[in-house]
């Protein structure tokens, strides 16, 4: 791929990750050339603003991609199925922000601080990992590389801008009704009320009583970390707030790890902040990880029901780390 100069296209462009990736193009000075911003049909025509200049959205369709070098998807993975192929077929290089390839075989499905050798084997298509996923192993990496984890069981508290636009109105919409002594709200997104509720139930459920967010932390870590025998067990939970993802996650090591080694370790490895000062109540918060880009870490603590236990709880922007960020690190690599 050229490094310089590099004609971008964005599918997608007008959804919430869409537009953390435009920010973020625009922030790092990723050497953008010209940008073309892809949608539905809804938004055809309408602007948007990338480096202070006005860019039209154009409806995403087989001819969106001649002359185009790399491809950025976030519109859901019915439409990365149908228009990555078509992508990769016009020459452009795609980083897919959906579901739709991350498991397969010829695939990577990278997170630059973990796995960035596995990008060398692309066909033209890179997966960018499930939000939850990414956080996670971004603090699994060096603790397993020091002390070889055998077992994770993590509980999430996940934001509701991962599903979307839509679903940060529904909340905003949904939390004024109630406060406005409505006692019935609208709900179109979600599957349940979620102003003042936690649901236990993100992306479909398959016939093992598990979801699919829920099996892609399980099958997604195995395959990022390289190493099939990590055993991952996972809940994963929406909870009423707006940005960045939550997460209580257990580990056992086959070597001890304790407290104070591990967060010396977690202090030192890339993409993390560290945030574990309890006694003057500093922890990390969704409320400040939203609209950051590190990893942040605390509450790390020694397991004393199991010999080599370690807890954590885990911090990061869903929409930057865990979405549109991950994909231009990606794409960083690609061109350097
Ligand atoms: O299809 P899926 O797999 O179920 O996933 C799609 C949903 O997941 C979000 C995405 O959020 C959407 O809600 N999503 C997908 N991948 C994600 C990821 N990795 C992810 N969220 C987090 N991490 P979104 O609404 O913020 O962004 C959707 C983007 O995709 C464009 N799009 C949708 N359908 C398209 C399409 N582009 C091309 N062809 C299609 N057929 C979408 O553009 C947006 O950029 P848009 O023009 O449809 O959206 C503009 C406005 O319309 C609202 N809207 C979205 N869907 C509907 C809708 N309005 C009415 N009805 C709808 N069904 C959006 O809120 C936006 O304001
Ligand atoms: O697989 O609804 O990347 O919060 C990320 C957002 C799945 C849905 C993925 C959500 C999507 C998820």
């Amino acid at each position: 791929m050229r490094r310089d100069g590099l004609k971008v296209a964005v599918a997608g462009a007008t959804g919430a990750v869409g537009n953390a990736m435009l920010s973020i193009l625009e922030e790092r000075n990723f050497p953008v050339g010209q940008l073309v911003p892809l949608a539905s049909e809804r938004s055809e025509g309408r602007k948007l603003v990338f480096k202070g200049q006005e860019v039209t959205v154009r409806k995403l369709s087989e001819d969106s991609f001649q002359g185009i070098d790399l491809a950025l998807f976030s519109a859901g993975a019915s439409r990365s199925e149908v228009f990555a192929p078509v992508a990769v077929s016009a020459g452009a290089v795609v980083v897919d922000n959906s579901s739709a390839f991350r498991m397969k075989p010829e695939v990577p499905l990278v997170v630059p601080e973990v796995n960035p050798q596995a990008i060398k084997r692309h066909q033209g298509l890179i997966a960018n990992p499930n939000c939850s996923t990414i956080q996670m192993v971004v603090a699994l990496k060096p603790l397993h590389d020091a002390a070889r984890i055998k077992r994770v069981v993590v509980s999430t508290y996940q934001s509701v801008s991962g599903a979307g636009l839509r679903a940060i109105e529904e909340l905003r919409l949904q939390t004024h009704a109630l406060l406005n002594g409505q006692t019935e709200v609208a709900k179109s997104v979600f599957p349940h009320q979620i102003a003042f509720n936690c649901l236990p139930h993100i992306d479909a459920f398959l016939e093992n009583g598990y979801t699919k967010e829920e099996m892609k932390m399980i099958l997604e870590t195995k395959k990022i970390m390289e190493d099939e025998s990590i055993a991952v067990s996972a809940t994963t939970v929406r909870v009423p707030v707006f940005y960045a993802h939550s997460e209580s996650v257990n580990i056992e090591t086959e070597r001890k790890l304790g407290a104070a080694e591990a967060k010396e370790i977690l202090a030192k490895a890339p993409g993390i902040i560290l945030v574990d000062d309890p006694i003057n109540k500093h922890y990390p918060l969704a409320i400040h990880c939203a609209g950051k880009d590190p990893v942040f870490i605390g509450r790390v603590r020694e397991d004393p029901s199991i010999e080599n236990g370690l807890n954590l709880w885990i911090v990061a922007d869903n929409l930057r780390k865990g979405a549109a960020l991950n994909a231009i690190q990606i794409a960083e690599l690609l061109i350097r």
